[in-house]
């Protein structure tokens, strides 16, 4: 007999589709939040279900998403490191008290700060808000950053200083339905969230799908046949790009001039600083064509006719491909600045945003486990914001710490004179997935202790001392908060095994054992009800939201303050300023783009791949993904393969000043001749981040993952592996 289906969604990426899982026939049923873990974990069934996101669609990682909760790699016990290396179980008592006296005694030995915290965008909000008020009660420490800083941190900070708030996409996704105009600017989403492109029909129909990318990618590929436009610029150089659209705008007196005078400020100084930026200076910059740049700058001022006889709007959408570098949030800023002289944010029908990305990539940046913030989106050097949150928690704003380090500037400081040299990781695998990666791995060894929370050994698990499982999404209760800022239920369908715990629990127990002042409920809805106290007041309001109230399946569009039906378009009558208007804010282009080829170097460029998620912890076990795709593969091109004498499905191998690769590689048109490819999905020597820097943008901390210089070369020999 199967049990009833639970309504969730899927674990992985910020789409959060929307998804029915049912118990599959003997296996454990669904059970209720305090139900008893059992040795028989439930196996479920994964089906898509009607969602405004999704329609029903999932991606492959969505299907198959249940195998894991049954993988024979399941850490099923704590592992505590032995005197010889090796890993042995211990019982959770054994394992939190060694994990509690080693916290107590280091911050007696060494201060609080000597404690480090690291947590993920793909915790539930509850966790997040959990994991950020642990470290600032329970260990003092104002140590704590998380993977997002990877992730989303250069499209807020922009975000935050255009609009004086951060919510990814300040529209509902259904909205692009009724576009006439999309511009994609580095995202390549038919892969990275492919339901995602049921949304683009609109614009495809209206031919005015365009896609911005150095690759030819699946997302580029939707704008063939009469469907839009393929920009394809040299890496890196997209702030030129819009710095040069913005400069056509102005010049041809495509602004929107009672809009700009309205609803924004710093018009005369954006003018100046994009009069350098003439069509053909552009072009020589980027390699982008005059005309297409021309025709492409009308496009998004005009639609086209039919558009504006329809009332079809214009929206303007950033990824991960020119967010990710030492510029990124600069070129965020210059796609909204171009935004905002067209008149496109706050309107009813047209829109700026960027796409988030892991699955509470947006909930999780939200409610404190960024370095410098409290819950609410406030911010921890505000002394109203301390006052406020120090109430809720029932302590002393004095006692809060406060503004920590972000994360890469964090993971530098691990095992050195006055850094980190406990630390704690709650969802992200940095060995792989964090810039320099070995300089991290060596950081990681030189810890005094490693304390690291997974459902499997991830390439940062095995490096731990002690290793804590815990719970995974089907079983476990929670919210997220999905890439159009919509609070949604994360329920439970499964029983967890009997060895594994939630990080509720873990927190709840560590708390207890430091002596921790205020409360930390294990139970998620408390948990929830607390955090929506928290945040009453601040820019991420969810103080109206309750289980409650997400059980009946309203839309929860944050800033959701009590006694508000929620907010899905934002900024329709002000900004988030004080003054409440948008704040044009000029920027510049530091340096020119990498002279392509300089000295036999190509640019590398990293990113995602349909199959896998992240640093492949998870997809790198699911056996239909795997085997589609089981190792990474250098994109490059033929002419380049040709002059390096490189050849299809041929061993390369890449270095850059951090390190070394060895793969195979993929010789395609797909490409830029001066650019390769790498997926950053694999371990080992495959890592992709062995090559990247890990030089930051200077305003979000960013590192630069989408732009290094490598030479590549080929292997004579195959390489046996
Ligand atoms: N399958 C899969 N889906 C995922 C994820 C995953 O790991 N796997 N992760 C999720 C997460 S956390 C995120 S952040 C999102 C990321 O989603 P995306 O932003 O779509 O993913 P990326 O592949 O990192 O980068 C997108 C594109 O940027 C292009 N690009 C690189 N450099 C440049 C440049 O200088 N300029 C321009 N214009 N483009 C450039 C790349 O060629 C690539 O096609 O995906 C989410 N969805
Ligand atoms: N070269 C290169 N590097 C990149 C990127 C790139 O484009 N190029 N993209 C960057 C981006 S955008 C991102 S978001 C990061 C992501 O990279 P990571 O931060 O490494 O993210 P994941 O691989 O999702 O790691 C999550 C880990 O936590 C575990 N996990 C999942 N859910 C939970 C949970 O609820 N609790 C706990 N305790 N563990 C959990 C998983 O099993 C996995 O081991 O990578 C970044 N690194
Ligand atoms: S697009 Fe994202 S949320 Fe949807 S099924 Fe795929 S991984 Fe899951
Ligand atoms: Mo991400």
């Amino acid at each position: 007999m199967t049990g009833a289906s639970v309504l969730t969604h899927c674990p992985y990426c910020a789409l959060q589709c929307a998804m029915a899982l049912t118990p599959d026939a003997g296996s454990t049923e669904a059970p209720g939040t305090d139900a008893p873990a059992t040795d028989a974990p439930g196996r479920v069934t994964v089906s898509g279900r009607d969602f405004p996101t999704n329609r029903g669609g999932l991606c492959k990682k969505g299907w198959t998403s249940a195998e894991l909760l049954s993988s024979p790699d399941r850490i099923l016990e704590p592992m505590l490191r032995q005197a010889d290396g090796t890993f042995a179980p211990a019982s959770w008592d054994e394992a939190l008290d060694l994990v509690a006296g080693t916290l107590r005694s280091t911050r007696a030995e060494h201060g609080a700060d000597a404690v480090g915290v690291f947590g993920g965008g793909g915790l539930t909000n509850e966790k997040a808000y959990q994991l950020g008020k642990f470290t600032r009660l329970a260990l003092g420490s104002s140590r704590i950053d998380y993977n997002g800083r990877f992730c989303m941190s250069s499209a807020a900070a922009a975000g935050n200083r255009a609009f004086g708030l951060d919510r990814g996409l300040p529209f509902r996704v259904e909205d692009l339905d009724r576009a006439g105009t999309i511009l994609i600017l580095g995202s390549n989403v038919a892969q990275t969230m492919p339901p995602f492109i049921i949304h683009l029909e609109g614009a495809r129909a209206a031919g005015g799908l365009v896609v911005v990318d150095p690759r030819r990618t699946a997302t580029a590929r939707l704008t063939d046949d009469g469907a839009g436009m393929h920009v394809q610029p040299t890496p890196g150089s997209d702030l030129v790009l819009l710095l040069g659209l913005t400069h056509i705008v102005i010049a041809e007196k495509l602004v929107d001039t009672a809009y700009v005078a309205a609803r924004t400020t710093g018009f005369d100084a954006l003018r100046r600083s994009v009069s350098q930026w003439w069509p053909e200076r552009v072009q020589q910059q980027t390699g982008v064509p005059v005309w297409q740049l021309r025709e492409l700058a009308r496009r998004l001022a005009g639609g086209s006719t039919a558009d504006r006889v329809q009332g079809r709007g214009t929206y303007i959408l950033t990824g991960r491909g020119v967010e990710q570098h030492a510029d990124g949030t600069d070129t965020a800023t210059a796609a909204i600045n171009l935004s905002l002289v067209l008149g496109l944010v706050g309107t009813s029908h047209s829109g700026y945003g960027t796409l988030t990305g892991q699955g509470n990539g947006q909930g999780g940046r939200e409610h404190g486990q960024k370095c410098d913030q409290l819950p609410g989106y406030r911010k921890i050097d505000d002394p109203a914001a301390r006052a406020h949150v120090a109430g809720v928690w029932g302590v002393e704003p004095d006692s809060l710490p406060g503004v920590g380090i972000p994360a890469v500037e964090l993971l530098t400081t691990l095992g050195k004179p006055g850094g980190v040299r406990c630390l704690l990781v709650h969802g992200s695998n940095v060995v792989v997935s964090a810039p320099n990666a070995d300089r991290v791995r060596a950081g990681l060894k030189a810890l005094d202790f490693l304390v690291v929370a997974d459902f499997f050994f991830s390439e940062t698990a095995v490096l731990a001392d002690v290793v804590l499982p815990v719970t995974q999404w089907a079983e476990e209760e929670g919210t997220m908060t999905s890439l159009e800022g919509r609070v949604i239920r994360r329920r439970i369908a499964a029983a967890a095994p009997t060895g594994v715990r939630s990080e509720l629990w873990i927190f709840h127990e560590l708390a207890r054992r430091l002596n921790a002042p205020s409360t930390f409920s294990a139970e998620p809805s408390e948990v929830f009800d607390e955090l929506c106290r928290a945040s009453a007041g601040g820019l991420a309001d969810y103080s109206g939201l309750s289980y409650a109230l997400l059980d009946t399946e309203t839309p929860a569009f944050w800033p959701y303050p009590q006694g508000s039906t929620g907010t899905p378009r934002l900024f329709l009558e002000r900004f988030a300023h004080a003054d409440e208007r948008a704040h044009l804010v000029a920027v510049r282009a530091r340096s020119l783009p990498e002279v392509a080829q300089r000295g036999g170097e190509l640019t590398l460029i990293t990113g995602r791949l349909l199959e896998h998620y992240q640093s492949g912890t998870q997809t790198r076990r699911v056996s239909e993904l795997n085997a589609a795709r089981p190792d990474a593969r250098l994109q490059v091109h033929p002419a380049t393969a040709a002059q390096l004498g490189i050849v299809d499905d041929g061993w390369v191998e890449l270095t850059s000043p951090r390190g070394t690769v060895r793969c195979q590689a993929t010789v395609t048109v797909d490409i830029r001749f001066d650019t390769v490819f790498l997926p950053f999905h694999f371990a080992g020597d495959q890592r992709a981040n062995l090559l990247t820097d890990d030089a930051t943008d200077p305003i979000s901390g960013m590192p630069e993952f989408k732009k290094t210089a490598v030479h590549v070369r080929a292997l004579v020999e195959a390489r046996h592996v």
